[in-house]
């Protein structure tokens, strides 16, 4: 029988080679697997858990959360607080930030997480998930703000998701590559299903919101219409489209098969830089396509380098296949 490698050994043979586990951020990725797998069992329930369809609240972007948002949200939270490792939480479904209640010793760490990503994907059983990034409380001052968590992605501790698709899988950086864990439904156990994960440098398969072409920058629909004239076009090949609308499903196949993932600025609201959530969504996908050899970028910088301004910033999000990313990335510029 092969030997299998489970989340726990995984984690402490990390840290006896490269001492970038100690025990609170242990804990922390542990406890966030766990709450993880609670919420697989709600997602896995759907209309019999009495799971689908909205709470009747909207969050603070004004975004009509699903009664599984909120789940979510309440099992991480929940999770999380008593064990000491952490000393605040933020989440996409939260107005402000969730400090560690006093009855609780406060850890070092910060956690930031999108609960449950794809909301619209919820109610047609299509793959959903839970994206999370660590940041490190860096100043000594005592109790906590929103200002602590306003750090550059590239100062995450560590990042990862968990699908809930036909397999439940987690993906975790600690900033030493990719690894990946499937959850073993019988035994309960997430076990190391691959490791040192690589992103191709070259792919022919983009993923975008193509209904949204005509609204997208100059530079955005140039590369677009390159990749759509095909092979007789100035890129010389085909290339093939898939579009989940999870972002943790569609970065999952990326991570498996490469590819480029893009969710640019629209002109239909010219003051807000993209959809997605720079500190929830952007920055953990950001560190996680970097560490397994990808590239990141908001159209023109390095997603890693930016320096948030809010809680709930959005930012346009181009990742993935290394090469085509630099190839955006660069239309964008020379357009200025
Ligand atoms: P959510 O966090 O509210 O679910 O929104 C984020 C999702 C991403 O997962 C996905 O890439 C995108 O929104 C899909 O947007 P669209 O419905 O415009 O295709
Ligand atoms: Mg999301």
């Amino acid at each position: 029988m092969t030997k299998r490698v489970s989340l726990t050994q995984y984690l402490v043979e990390q840290q006896r080679e490269h001492g970038l586990i100690p025990a609170q951020l242990r804990l922390l990725i542990e406890v966030v697997a766990r709450a993880c797998k609670r919420i697989a069992i709600a997602v896995n329930k759907g209309a019999l858990g009495d799971v689908l369809g909205s709470a009747g609240t909207d969050n603070v972007q004004g975004e009509v959360q699903k009664k599984l948002d909120v789940i979510s949200n309440e099992v991480l939270i929940e999770a999380n607080e008593w064990g000491g490792h952490l000393a605040a939480m933020a989440s996409e479904e939260m107005d402000s930030i969730h400090v560690v209640p006093n009855r609780y010793p406060q850890g070092e760490y910060m956690l930031l997480f999108d609960p449950l990503d794809g909301s619209s994907n919820i109610d047609v059983n299509v793959s959903i998930g839970t994206i999370f990034s660590v940041l490190r409380k860096v100043t000594n001052t005592r109790g906590i703000s929103e200002e602590d968590f306003l750090q550059p992605g590239k100062q995450q501790a560590a990042a990862g998701y968990c699908v809930y698709g036909p397999q439940t899988t987690l993906v975790l950086t600690v900033g030493s590559g990719v690894a990946m864990f499937t959850l073993d439904r019988e035994t309960g156990s997430w076990i190391l299903t691959e490791d040192e994960l690589r992103i191709p440098e070259d792919t022919k398969e983009f993923a975008i919101n193509m209904s949204n072409m005509r609204h997208w920058a100059p530079p955005m629909r140039q590369y677009i219409d390159e990749c759509l004239a095909g092979k007789t076009g100035p890129r010389g090949k085909d290339f093939n489209m898939r579009w989940v609308a999870s972002m943790v499903a569609d970065v999952h196949r990326i991570l498996t098969r490469g590819g480029v993932f893009m969710y640019p600025w629209d002109q239909r609201e010219p003051d807000k830089p993209g959809k997605l959530r720079l500190m929830y969504e952007a920055n953990p996908m950001s560190f996680i396509v970097e560490q397994a050899g990808g590239m990141a970028t908001n159209t023109k910088e390095r997603i890693l380098d930016l320096q948030p301004t809010r809680l709930h910033e959005r930012v346009s999000v181009v990742l993935g296949s290394k090469n085509e990313v630099e190839r955006v990335t660069a239309y964008h510029r020379q357009a200025g």
